[in-house]
């Protein structure tokens, strides 16, 4: 592993507010223009011991180089063209095997959480990668809310189908809407995540906002963004991608530098922000979050279940 997870930190730090804008300026300092622009409001949120110590990229590396297929299919899209979307009011309609199925509300959502920053890892399929300070919560808070029932399996995500803010709904692009799903071990696995805020602040658009999911440990792909239903289910859901294209993109689609995409090697993988002659760097299992989740797979021949 090349990365520390930061032992320094507990669930039960709780940051105060100034010491919190102290540690993102910080941050802003080493990434450059992070808090440029008109004075948003800052999110508090306390440090987790799940955060990765690998330094984040840059603000506007993140919002500005973005894979979101329902704005467009090229990596400047999303950020061109997100900016008409409306996320408020916003609900998440969580339903299936719950045992309090219905409507959340986003802020009620929010009055029921604690939120924390989780600096992750990220990895793209396409084998580009980066570092983002995320403001969320675990996805297994909301779950336990609703109540999971005996017998579910699997959760099934769909993002917002809304062609008339959404231009590329309108194109055969996928079969949208976008579904994702996790088996029900790794939704509720602590890494996890719903995220709504970025560098300490709401989320970006063209980053999923208002709320998106967050699985470190998997390709970009799984952390599906725009969340409005969340369904508990027996069966292995369909997902956008798999539905797509079976044989490239796999249901569980573990970051894994030993399971080739068929069209390239994932191998190695390529930071953001490293400038044009920057090299790339060794992929690691799972992202890096191996000593995590790797009990998760134990038994399974990830070359099969890729
Ligand atoms: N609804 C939706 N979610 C999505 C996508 C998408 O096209 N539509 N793209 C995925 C892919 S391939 C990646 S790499 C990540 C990118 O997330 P980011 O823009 O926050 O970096 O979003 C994922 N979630
Ligand atoms: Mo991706």
């Amino acid at each position: 592993m090349i990365d520390r997870f930061r032992s320094d930190l507990t669930w039960s730090d709780v940051t105060p507010r100034g010491m919190f804008l102290n540690r993102r300026q910080l941050i802003a300092g080493a990434a450059g223009l992070a808090f440029a622009g008109p004075a948003a409001a800052k999110i508090a949120a306390r440090p987790s011991a799940y955060s990765t110590d690998a330094t984040p990229n840059s603000l506007a590396d993140i919002t500005s180089y973005n894979n979101y297929y329902e704005f467009g299919t090229g990596k400047d899209d999303p950020a061109a063209n997100a900016g008409g979307l409306t996320i408020s009011p916003w609900s998440v309609e969580i339903g299936g095997m719950v045992d309090k199925p219905g409507s959340y509300g986003l802020e009620d959502i929010l009055k029921h959480v604690t939120l924390e920053e989780r600096i992750y890892r990220f990895r793209c399929v396409e084998a580009w990668s980066m570092v983002v300070p995320w403001i969320g919560f675990p996805l297994s808070d909301l779950l336990a809310r609703a109540g999971v029932g005996a017998g579910a399996k699997y959760v099934a995500f769909q993002t917002l189908m809304r062609p008339e803010e959404m231009p590329g709904e309108s194109y055969p692009i996928l079969d949208w809407p976008y579904r994702e799903g996790l088996r029900l071990d790794e939704a509720m696995h602590p890494l996890t995540i719903l995220a709504t805020g970025l560098y300490g602040e709401a989320l970006p658009r063209q980053n999923g906002a208002p709320i998106r999911l967050v699985v470190p440990w998997k390709y970009g792909f799984k952390s599906i963004k725009a969340i409005v239903r969340i369904t508990l289910t027996d069966k292995r859901p369909p997902t956008a991608w798999n539905t797509e294209n079976p044989r490239e993109y796999g249901f569980f689609s573990n970051v894994n530098p030993a399971v080739d995409h068929p069209r390239w090697s994932q191998a190695t993988e390529r930071p953001l922000g490293g400038g044009l002659f920057a090299g790339r760097v060794p992929t690691q299992l799972f992202n890096g979050y191996g000593d995590q989740v790797a009990a998760l797979y134990a038994g399974q021949d990830l070359k099969a279940d890729f």
